[in-house]
């Protein structure tokens, strides 16, 4: 008798025809609709399996693992991997991957397209028009912030930071800081021509600032009240990092206080729910976690994660060699 086919989940619908390629060497546990599942559910799916296609929905830990006793993959759809507990993994023995670089350049593009609609008041300007308030043009209507020439602080210089360092630098004439665990490399700092300056620094000024570094314990709240009260009064802040970098209610009263101009976010803390607090101010753009989501990108990313599975699980070209494997003891790099 034929062995049996080793069992795979994918937790979300993701493009049919990528998610088919992995039927070559499982059966496969494909969601059909987008699904909030529970840990208790979640728990439940990895019992069974061998590997998993997850996304940032799914948090896998200690709980979600104890029964997965076959599971030996998971493969994340994202750079970002703050929803696994990447060292409960390994001390498992399960191969955990991401998604790094496929999404570099449009994760980028958001997050320049929300600074500029921050620092220009673009949905501002639209939701007032929309309203039928836009009576006869003046000249003082909706003045906002110059992003050409201006200085882009970025916080978190990984791959997304550098590409947006570069679109600052090269395409709007910025000058670029940057505050990082570590300094770059004089190559990369030149590529992007940013300098590295200290934290406090980089708040101070910066007249358009973009979270880009990983969310982790140690990083929650790293722009709390403190940190919103050294940076400039007419400054933006732009978020596409994860929401839980931000104490929002700290940013709530900074931007109706008038102490920050404007900000863009991308991420929530405790997402799809925002902060009731947040949706009532003018000054700010909200976008629901869109970063890498282009036909392309979103393909790629999909593309990525079965190929990693496929490998981490043994099989294809790549055999126990998957494309991008989360290291041992790396904090989730972005
Ligand atoms: C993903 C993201 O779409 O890559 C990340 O870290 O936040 C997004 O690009 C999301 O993680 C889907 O799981």
């Amino acid at each position: 008798m034929a062995e049996p086919r080793p069992r795979v989940w994918v937790s979300q619908p993701l493009f049919d025809d990528i998610v088919g390629r992995l039927g070559e060497y499982f059966d496969v546990d494909a969601t059909a609709e987008v699904t909030a599942w529970t840990p208790v559910q979640v728990a439940e799916k990895l019992r069974g399996v061998a590997g998993a296609v997850v996304t940032l929905n799914e948090r896998i830990g200690p709980a979600e693992i104890a029964q997965a006793h076959g599971l030996r993959a998971v493969a994340n759809v994202g750079v970002g991997y703050d929803n696994l507990d990447v060292e409960a993994l390994h001390a498992r023995g399960i191969v955990a991957t991401n998604t790094p670089d496929v999404l570099t350049e449009t994760t980028a593009d958001l997050g320049f397209a929300l600074l500029l609609a921050a620092a220009r008041r673009i949905t501002e300007g639209e939701r007032w028009l929309r309203e039928g308030r836009w009576r006869q043009w003046s000249f003082d209507t909706l003045l906002g912030h110059d992003v050409h020439g201006a200085t882009l602080g970025i916080l978190g210089m990984g791959r997304i930071g550098q590409a947006i360092a570069r679109r600052g630098a090269h395409g709007f004439g910025m000058r670029v800081l940057y505050h990082n665990r570590s300094r770059l490399p004089a190559g990369i700092e030149s590529n992007c021509r940013a300098a590295y300056v200290d934290f406090d620094t980089l708040l101070r000024e910066s007249d358009h600032l973009v979270l880009v570094l990983p969310y982790s314990p140690q990083t929650r709240h790293v722009i709390d009240a403190a940190a919103l009260a050294k940076m400039k009064p007419t400054a933006t802040l732009t978020n596409v990092a994860r929401g839980g970098l931000v104490d929002e209610d700290a940013l709530a009263d900074a931007l109706a206080g008038g102490r920050l101009a404007a900000a863009a976010l991308d991420v929530f803390e405790g997402e799809p729910r925002v902060n009731p607090r947040l949706l009532a101010l003018r000054n700010i753009v909200l976008s629901p976690h869109v970063g890498s989501a282009s036909h392309a990108t979103r393909r790629a990313m999909a593309a990525l994660a079965v190929d990693n599975l496929v490998a981490a699980l043994g099989h294809g070209p790549r055999a126990g060699d998957p494309p991008t494997p989360i290291a041992a003891k790396a904090t989730a790099k972005r």
